[in-house]
């Protein structure tokens, strides 16, 4: 049986931290409009996306109290009555992502661009509905991911953005096997899992971020170089230097501030690709168009990916190919987990046994 209430993590104030409620109303069965249902969560993974939104950086607008996240995994326990031809039935069990409904009508969804559905704005988890960061959560029956069976609970829910994200991100490096591409952010939530999904598609990865544990993770996940962005007394070369002279094919830039950006353009080989992951909030990239024009280099924008680029990416957990690591905390610890992240001290993701 559905509770009444349960657990959640609200956000009530920008300037203040969210409050663990255990008494947060549980839409019931009989509340749910056709095409919803409910998930009784069992992990939640943290993104630091999350983070943004909570400190406000993505804009203000968004209507409060609102409860974040948008990794989840759990199962099915009640669909909306009505809902036609469901993709799930109750007992499944299944994921919630950044996107949490499209209208799979409009122009972009029938080219699979579903990220970029107008109405997708309007329906991501934890950022204009409530999210993940509870014990119920509502969702869609036709856009929750099936889980493969193989794959474990916590071991599947940072796919369901990190890795999708940057899984996604580098099909667009335009590499082929044997490429440097540099992962900028590497020992972060997305980064690791980009450095995984790298190796597996037979890139040679370069990896960028800070601190020895961070190091240490990348190198044993198949990273080739490595350049500590702090100790480092010239990016641009050290960059080169591991890659030929000439700079990596491409750069997949996963962390969340302006300047690893900007250096990519400095130190991307010509005809290089740079793919934008990390949203730093209020930034903007600074590209010279002369030198833009004179390496002949490309720019992608990404924001997560679709339903078949969200199976491909579990697929390739279920394989053996990929694998996060993760650190397992409860709901209760989210405002240190924050704190944590805020600082750069987490290594990989951090997961939230619910
Ligand atoms: O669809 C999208 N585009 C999407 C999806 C999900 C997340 C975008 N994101 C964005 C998030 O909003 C955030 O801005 O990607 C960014 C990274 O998210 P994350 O992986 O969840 O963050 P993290 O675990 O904190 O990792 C960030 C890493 O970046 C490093 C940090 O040390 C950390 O390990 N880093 C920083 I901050 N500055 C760096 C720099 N100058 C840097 N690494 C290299 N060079
Ligand atoms: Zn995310």
């Amino acid at each position: 049986s559905i509770p009444l209430t349960a657990r959640a993590a609200v956000l009530v104030d920008f300037e203040k931290d969210v409050v663990i409620a255990t008494d947060h109303p549980v839409r019931q069965p009989s509340e749910l409009a056709p095409g919803e249902c409910l998930i009784k969560i069992e992990y939640a993974g943290v993104c630091h996306s999350d983070l943004h939104i909570r400190q406000g950086g993505w804009g203000r607008k968004l209507s409060l109290p609102l409860i974040g996240g948008h990794e989840g995994v759990g199962h099915v326990v009640a669909i909306g009555e009505h809902t036609v031809d469901s993709q799930v039935k109750i007992g499944d069990r299944v994921g919630i992502k950044w996107i949490a409904n499209v209208c799979m009508k409009c122009e972009m969804c029938r080219k699979g661009a579903e990220s970029s559905c107008p109405l997708s704005f309007q329906r991501a988890s934890g950022y204009s509905m409530d999210g993940t960061f509870a014990d119920y959560v509502v969702s869609y029956a036709n856009y929750v991911t099936p889980i493969p069976p193989s794959v474990g609970s916590a071991e599947a829910v940072s796919i369901l953005c990190a890795g999708v994200t940057v899984y996604k991100a580098l099909k667009q490096t335009r590499t082929i096997v044997g490429h440097w591409v540099a992962i900028s952010g590497a020992g972060g939530g997305l980064g690791h899992l980009a450095v995984q999904y790298a190796v597996a598609m037979g890139l040679r990865v370069l990896a960028i971020d800070t601190g020895e544990e961070k190091k240490k993770l990348v190198q044993s996940l198949g990273a080739e170089a490595w350049v500590d962005f702090m100790e480092s007394k010239d990016l641009i070369q050290d960059i080169k230097d591991a890659t030929d002279g000439l700079g990596p094919h491409a750069a997949v830039i996963a962390a969340g501030s302006s300047t690893p950006f900007n250096q990519a353009i400095l130190y991307l080989r010509p005809l290089g690709t740079l793919v934008a992951v990390g949203m730093p909030k209020d930034a903007a990239m600074n590209i010279p168009i002369a030198l833009f024009i004179g390496k002949s280099l490309t720019v992608v924008g990404t924001s997560v990916g679709n339903r078949q680029d969200a199976t491909e990416a579990l697929d390739l957990v279920a394989r053996g190919k990929v694998k996060c690591h993760y650190q397992e905390k409860q709901l209760q610890d989210l405002n240190q987990i924050y704190t944590e992240m805020e600082a750069g001290r987490i290594v990989g993701r951090i997961v939230l046994k619910m």
